[in-house]
């Protein structure tokens, strides 16, 4: 798989977004490899710092990752009125870890990702997201996230999903016997939130993980976010919650701009958590109804 032509990074998915398709100037190819589960490159681009791209789909670069990563985190973590003990599945770069940590309410975070590769690679390229695994609060497991939730019950009081696309390895994460799962691993009123692709071109598949979530969790919605080196610009959340008196667009931890500063936020804010939840009005009619 090579997506390199010209120093020009195309991200081609017939798949996932036909018929288009984003594309970085690089400058260099700091590594490539496949490892057990994927083929991992990290590059160094003109214009959006280093990147990681996993089976030939950007994950995150270091010029914008900031977005993805607060937001899937903080969304639920101020949704949850005492989030203390965190499940992260996947995000094997460590940026979400790193952002879940800096809560004030969180205790302890556990982590379950599958490719080891992408953990020790980005212990030595994406340093500044990698930084998660260093936290006192965090405890890595390699591992796969479906098994460890069946032997963990009734432990989590948010459990975030960072997963790729739904596509290859990752399908099962976007399935309603995984929410099914997450729900037993959750305490009673607990929230779950997972990367849940991007309405502009995954539509449907939203909709349809949104029903999986809303068989098991009494409150279901999708946040968004824009993040532009992910294809359209955007990328949504799904996110669930076992109390059916949630309101996700209403925080119940708020945070003013100088502890926002202090936390090193820079996407989150309080008033940007319930701006996610607004929805045009064609995706609202179509997700709601
Ligand atoms: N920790 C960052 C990992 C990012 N995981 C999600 C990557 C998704 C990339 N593709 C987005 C396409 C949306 N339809």
């Amino acid at each position: 798989m090579n997506f390199i032509k010209n120093n020009w990074f195309s991200e081609i998915q017939d798949e996932l977004w036909p018929g288009q398709m984003f594309s970085l100037k690089i400058k260099e190819v700091l590594h490539k490899e496949k490892s057990k589960f994927q083929d991992i490159q990290i590059v160094e681009t003109e214009t959006y710092g280093t990147c990681l791209i996993l089976d030939g789909i950007i994950q995150c670069t270091s010029r914008d990752e900031f977005s993805y990563q607060e937001m899937i985190g903080f969304l639920p973590l101020c949704c949850h009125p005492n989030p203390q003990k965190v499940l992260i599945v996947g995000g094997g770069d460590g940026g979400v870890a790193r952002e879940v940590v800096k809560h004030p309410l969180v205790k302890e975070v556990h982590q379950v990702e599958i490719d080891e590769r992408v953990v020790e690679l980005s212990k030595k390229y994406l340093p500044s997201m990698a930084c998660g695994f260093e936290n006192s609060k965090l405890k890595l497991t390699i591992g796969d996230g479906f098994e460890y939730m069946k032997i963990h019950k009734e432990e989590f009081d948010v459990i975030i999903t960072d997963s790729s696309d739904p596509i290859g390895p990752a399908v099962s994460l976007f399935q309603e016997n995984y929410y099914k799962l997450m729900k037993n691993a959750l305490k009673p009123g607990g929230i779950v939130c997972s990367q849940g692709g991007s309405f502009w071109l995954d539509f449907d598949y939203v909709k349809k993980t949104m029903d999986g979530c809303g068989k098991h969790f009494a409150k279901v919605a999708y946040a968004v976010t824009s993040v532009p080196s992910y294809p359209c610009g955007h990328i949504g959340f799904v996110i669930g919650s076992l109390d059916p008196n949630q309101n996700f667009s209403e925080p119940v931890t708020r945070f003013t701009k100088s502890q926002i500063d202090s936390l090193n936020l820079k996407y989150y804010t309080s008033e940007v958590h319930p701006a996610a939840f607004a929805l045009p009005r064609w995706v609202e009619k179509h997700f709601y109804k």
